[in-house]
């Protein structure tokens, strides 16, 4: 197949799955299309079959802000018109859903069919899609998408339960890449950090309020009085400069490492020995999955997608949003007992097998496949 893929090109976890999604399709000889306005993060070397196509904005006077969504919807009518591509998908539906309908209107009156998949990922849905200023043109283009998938039931039910949908909508869970994903031997590593054999929590995300990263950083004091340990926070966003002040704040500077974007986050995960998710909202937690594939257990929220992934007692332990004492209490029960530690970690590696990309590759390639044969003009 020849498939094209919009995604956005940064650290967030839509644009992860999409690329590492392009990528595997890639390997099994079909030809992928990057449409986007960067290089995607995780598009980082030469791959056979992966094309990219920049979407170039034109600035003029008049504009505020040059206009993307037409920018891109050209580029989508052009690419798909010469590479002849046969399918497009698009991920997080603010504001590709709309382009992409934009884009095969123009191409339908130009006598060519093009089936359009939307995959929602989250905050499209639970958080920005419901903003007045967006929620008409998510549902309308929704609707009008040939296929939708949701990377977790959850994410599906609260697509129902905001927005006026009459088409299926398929869950397609995340995926995780043990090629890369796994836990190896960073002893080194391990040592710069915790010279002393302490414990290393670790934290990976964009530093979104809807992270609570704050609640990490809580969770740490919590489990430091109790536990010799060490914070990794990696990842970068708007909340950074105050988290850092409040590392000052509870005088753990010396214990706590920011350690921005990271492109091998693997080799972190593979020396830490608990992930911490307290999200107010996560519709999946691919996150969360890295670090369960490197065999480390997680200490979460039971918000959104996270139970499906997190299993309670099992790989992790999951509490109400916001109460920060029971996960820490929970973090300080398996960091003090090895055993317990240990069970815990391959218990959650075993649950990350379940996502492993070799079995949900296949059902993005029958689901395309079902879409393309069900061709339906609207
Ligand atoms: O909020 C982020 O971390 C980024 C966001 C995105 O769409 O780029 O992530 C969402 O999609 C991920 C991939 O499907 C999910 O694993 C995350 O749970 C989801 N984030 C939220 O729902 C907050």
């Amino acid at each position: 197949m020849k498939i094209g893929i919009v995604c956005y090109p940064t650290f967030g976890g839509s644009g992860v799955i999409a690329t590492e999604l392009g990528k595997g399709l890639a390997s099994k000889g079909h030809q992928v299309h990057f449409i986007t306005y960067r290089t995607p993060v995780r598009m980082d070397s030469f791959q056979e079959n992966v094309f990219y196509h920049e979407v170039p904005t034109h600035d003029y006077p008049l504009f505020e802000h040059a206009p993307y969504e037409t920018a891109l919807t050209s580029k989508l009518v052009d690419v798909i018109n010469y590479e002849k591509l046969d399918i497009l998908h698009v991920h997080y539906a603010i504001p590709h859903a709309s382009v992409a309908y934009m884009a095969k209107k123009i191409l339908l009156s130009q006598g060519r069919y093009i089936p359009v998949v939307t995959t929602l990922h989250g905050t499209d849905i639970t958080l920005v899609g419901q903003n007045a200023s967006y929620q008409p043109v998510v549902t309308f283009s929704i609707n009008k998408s040939d296929g939708v998938t949701a990377v977790s039931d959850s994410l599906a039910k609260d697509t129902y339960n905001h927005f006026d949908i009459k088409k299926d909508i398929q869950v397609i869970p995340n995926f995780i890449d043990f090629k890369r994903f796994r836990k190896s031997n960073k002893d080194h590593f391990k040592k710069a950090i915790a010279p002393n054999g302490e414990r290393i929590l670790t934290h990976v995300s964009n530093f979104r309020k809807v992270k609570r990263v704050e609640d990490v950083i809580h969770i740490f004091k919590a489990v430091y009085d109790k536990v010799p340990s060490k914070l990794l926070l990696i990842g970068d966003g708007p909340e950074r400069q105050p988290l850092e002040q409040l590392c000052r704040e509870i005088g753990l500077c010396h214990e706590i490492r920011f350690l921005g974007k990271q492109d091998a986050v693997e080799e972190l995960l593979a020396i830490s020995d608990l992930f911490l998710m307290p999200s107010e909202s996560e519709s999946f937690g691919l996150a969360a999955l890295e670090a369960m594939a490197c065999e480390v257990p997680v200490i979460s929220s039971n918000t959104g997608g996270i139970p499906e992934v997190n299993i309670q007692g099992k790989t992790g332990f999951l509490s109400d949003v916001g109460n920060v004492e029971e996960m820490a209490v929970n973090a300080v029960k398996l960091l003090s007992d090895d055993d317990l530690l240990n069970q815990f970690r391959k218990a959650a590696f075993e649950q990350a097998k379940r996502y492993d990309i070799a079995h949900i590759l296949p059902m993005y390639e029958e689901f395309y496949k079902h879409v393309i044969e069900t061709e339906v003009i609207q």
